[in-house]
């Protein structure tokens, strides 16, 4: 049995929280001791945004850990996105998945690019690469790869095809952040990829993303970008907007990044008591991680078979958020069922029927920090005794 990490990580987040709710998203907070420092010290530089020194040494930090030559970061990875499609000058049509956090299909949307959606293979949630070439058309520019729970993308074959048809190719990996392919930190593939330090993530900036990139020229024209085309003061050299992170969100992601290793080792803790407890439901299936990997372990996604629990997946998440168990059905419906993407594409779902049938599954759990292993065992336990009364629950829900 694991050891109750709300009382490993009191020493790391200040005294204990017992929400009333158990969330899912719930942000890892360590040392704020050490985050106040940052703060008053940043207080005392009057040195707020605009590349201050404690981004400066974030990216820094980014860079180091994952190996990749040039970190910018950003205001939020929406922008992170947004800005690396913009600066790889892709056009006319992008292929995603619809598995996906619904800001991978605006960051193309919002600049005019159709978002084309691929389906997904179902063991691994990520882009089918054997359905990738039929979407190819002669307007398509690129492909966005999303590594969904933190779990990458096949990178090769991606790279393969992105290779043999002149397509650029972007990973979302939002989710990814201290993970590895092949032994390679995630961060090094494609011609760019982000990250999201969302609050929600499990190390964050408040709110707050990255590009990372071993493309010198790219970068150079993502950091002009970022700050409205300046170069220098007085001399703007090219379209930009304003995608800077603020200091403050440097000092929380330093904080964080600090206990990168006991953040991963408590997800990794909660995953394992999950699977403990869970395991042998039938019915029910945890999402594996791949232990030859390094994975960050912080997202608990269970795939739920409704006809052999006999309830269906709302049912459940409803039950559980009864209980104040604040589970998610990410990222249902899927991009597609959702505007303006399900007018623009209303019979999508024909070509998706991974995607779908994922969709209608999945659940996400809470974790994180602010969960300890009697929160598992409460979540565990209800989930159980929902599955041993579905006949009489699938009547009342
Ligand atoms: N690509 C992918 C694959 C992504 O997953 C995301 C973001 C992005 C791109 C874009 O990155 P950003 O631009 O966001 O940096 C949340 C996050 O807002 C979103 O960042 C994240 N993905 C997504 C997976 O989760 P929602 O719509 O679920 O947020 P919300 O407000 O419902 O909160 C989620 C849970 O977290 C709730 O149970 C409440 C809890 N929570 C949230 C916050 C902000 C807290 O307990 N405390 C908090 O401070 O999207």
């Amino acid at each position: 049995m694991i050891k109750n990490n709300i009382h490993d990580f009191a020493i790391l987040g200040g005294a204990p929280v017992f929400p009333d709710k158990l969330h899912v998203g719930r942000p890892n907070i360590v040392n704020k001791e050490h985050l106040i420092d940052r703060i008053h010290d940043l207080l005392t530089r009057r040195w707020l945004t605009n590349n201050g020194p404690l981004v400066q040494e974030f990216e820094g930090k980014i860079s180091e850990l994952t190996g990749a030559k040039h970190c910018i970061a950003m205001c939020n990875g929406t922008i992170a996105l947004e800005i690396a499609i913009r600066a790889l000058e892709l056009t006319g049509e992008v292929i995603i998945p619809s598995a996906t956090f619904i800001a991978t299909a605006h960051s193309l949307q919002w600049q005019g690019i159709t978002p084309i959606f691929c389906d997904i293979d179902i063991t691994t949630h990520n882009l089918d690469c054997k359905k990738i070439e039929k979407m190819i058309t002669p307007r398509t520019t690129g492909i966005i790869g999303v590594h969904l729970w933190g779990r990458p993308c096949d990178i090769d074959s991606l790279s393969n095809i992105a290779q043999q048809h002149g397509l650029k190719l972007i990973f979302d990996a939002a989710h990814a952040f201290g993970c590895t392919y092949k032994g390679k930190m995630i961060g090094n593939f494609g011609d760019a990829e982000i990250y999201s330090f969302h609050a929600t993530k499990f190390i964050n900036t408040f709110e707050g993303g990255a590009v990372v990139t071993n493309n010198e020229k790219l970068a150079g024209k993502i950091r002009l970008m970022k700050n409205f085309g300046f170069a220098g003061y007085d001399n703007v050299i090219y379209i930009g907007t304003n995608g800077k992170m603020p200091e403050i969100s440097a000092a929380m992601g330093l904080t964080s990044i600090e206990y990168l290793d006991q953040i991963i080792a408590a997800n990794k803790r909660n995953y394992t008591l999950y699977g403990e407890l869970l395991g042998n439901i039938p019915g029910i299936s945890l999402i594996r991680y791949n232990a030859n990997e390094r994975m960050n372990y912080q997202y608990i996604i269970i795939e739920v078979d409704e006809e052999k629990l006999g309830i269906t997946r709302d049912q459940i998440v409803t039950v559980l958020n009864g209980e104040n168990i604040i589970a998610r059905r990410y990222f249902y419906p899927g991009c597609h069922r959702m505007e303006p993407y399900r007018s623009y594409f209303p019979h999508a779902g024909l070509l998706l029927p991974e995607t779908e049938k994922l969709l209608k599954r999945v659940i996400s759990l809470p974790t994180g920090l602010s969960i300890s292993e009697e929160h598992i065992l409460k979540i565990s336990g209800v989930l159980q005794d929902i599955i041993r009364n579905a006949g009489e629950l699938r009547l009342r829900v």
